[in-house]
């Protein structure tokens, strides 16, 4: 009988340990991490998580999170929309804790729903668009009390390229193109209305999207040489702002080309090379591989050696990655707890010391002064320009 019960209480016991019932369930901390890791944004992707992997190494390295070691669970969301919910629901079944991503507006809408749903705070290291941070749920009308960025808004960036084009190139005409997404449409819808609203529509001489597959920009190109723009604002990402400046300059068409963040990598300068030059591009006033302003923050220069040594050069989202991963796994810890409304919690409620500075969030989720600066392709490189 005593033999009995004895086993009955090891096979409970075991279950327990096996099952992870009673408490903090999992052996490891899993956070997420999406993006789009295949594809022809997969080299921002990767900066991403390599970002995440640095945080989450160190971390590791000095013993966890609440005596547990952190494990991330990585996911390919393609970029795509359909893609991006799909993740979100494997990561969630996943049981992770908190997510870092997804990389593009485009998949952080949606996928922000379904965490939400399910009470995971996100902290997206890029996502731009202002509805990431802006909205409320269609169904319960509450606000998105989970979703955070370390990043800026397009609403900002759009209107700082904006007064740049009309107060230091005095641009008279125009032309704003994008890539039909939630990032690129809406950077130059913002960039649109700025402008219209410091001079007038009339100095938009071109306004028109392509798909994100679009490599041959010749026939878009075509119509806007013959409205004869001084500048070309380009809302897209860096493979395709790459693929259209080479087109530009084979046609011969002497408008600047003006960006924001999505196209500052230096892949856009190895695949336009000399037809990048002149480019102006909008972003934070750190980016990290510009040497001239990393050499200046002594964080930023400590992140870039250690990224360096096991990933190469960071992409212009490594540090943020970097930074929202130790937010979210500090936040854990400050929580003393993996229930996603009081990591959450502790995420708003904190200022973070980051490798970018001081954070701090607001009550949508979105960093305190957010702002960006103008930069320019010099010589093949990104040069600051001007605040
Ligand atoms: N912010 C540029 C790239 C990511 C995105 O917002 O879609």
């Amino acid at each position: 009988m005593i033999k009995r019960l004895l086993s009955a209480v090891l096979a409970v016991v075991s279950l327990i340990i096996i099952t992870g019932c009673g408490g903090n369930s999992q052996e490891t901390i899993k956070i997420g991490v999406a993006g789009p890791l295949t594809g022809n944004q997969s080299k921002m992707g990767a900066d991403v998580l390599n970002g995440v992997k640095l945080a989450v190494d160190q971390w590791n390295a000095r013993g966890g999170v609440l005596g547990k070691k952190i494990e991330i669970i990585q996911r390919d969301d393609e970029a795509k929309e359909q893609t991006a919910k799909t993740v979100a629901l494997e990561l969630i079944n996943a049981n992770v804790v908190g997510i870092i991503g997804h990389f593009n507006s485009g998949c952080t809408l949606p996928a922000s729903e379904n965490y939400f749903h399910s009470g995971i705070p996100m902290i997206t290291p890029s996502a731009t668009n202002p509805y990431v941070t802006e909205r409320k749920d269609e169904k319960t009308g509450q606000t998105y009390w989970n979703v955070f960025r370390v990043c800026g808004r397009d609403d900002v960036q759009g209107e700082r390229a904006a007064r740049y084009v009309m107060e230091k190139i005095k641009a008279q005409r125009i032309a704003v193109v994008h890539d039909k997404t939630a990032y690129g449409q809406g950077l130059a819808d913002y960039f649109k209305t700025a402008v219209e609203k410091a001079g007038n529509s009339e100095h938009i001489v071109y306004y028109g999207g392509f798909s994100q597959q679009e490599k041959n920009f010749k026939p878009y190109l075509t119509t806007i040489q013959e409205k004869n723009p001084e500048v070309i604002f380009f809302g897209g990402m860096y493979d395709q702002g790459g693929l259209f400046a080479i087109q530009m300059h084979d046609m011969g068409i002497k408008a600047v080309l003006v960006s924001g963040d999505g196209v500052i990598d230096p892949e856009f300068l190895k695949t336009a090379g000399p037809s990048a030059e002149g480019s102006i591009l909008t972003f934070a006033e750190l980016l990290p591989f510009a040497s001239d302003v990393y050499e200046k923050f002594p964080t930023v220069k400590k992140f870039n050696e250690e990224y360096k040594a096991k990933y190469g050069q960071p992409g212009p989202y490594s540090i943020y990655s970097y930074d929202a991963a130790n937010i979210l796994i500090d936040s854990i810890q400050k929580a003393n707890s993996t229930e996603g409304k009081k990591i959450a919690d502790a995420i708003r409620n904190n200022e973070h010391e980051c490798s970018l500075g001081k954070i701090k969030f607001n009550e949508k989720g979105d960093i305190d002064g957010s702002f960006y600066v103008i930069w320019e392709v010099k010589n093949g490189e990104f040069k600051f320009v001007e605040k």
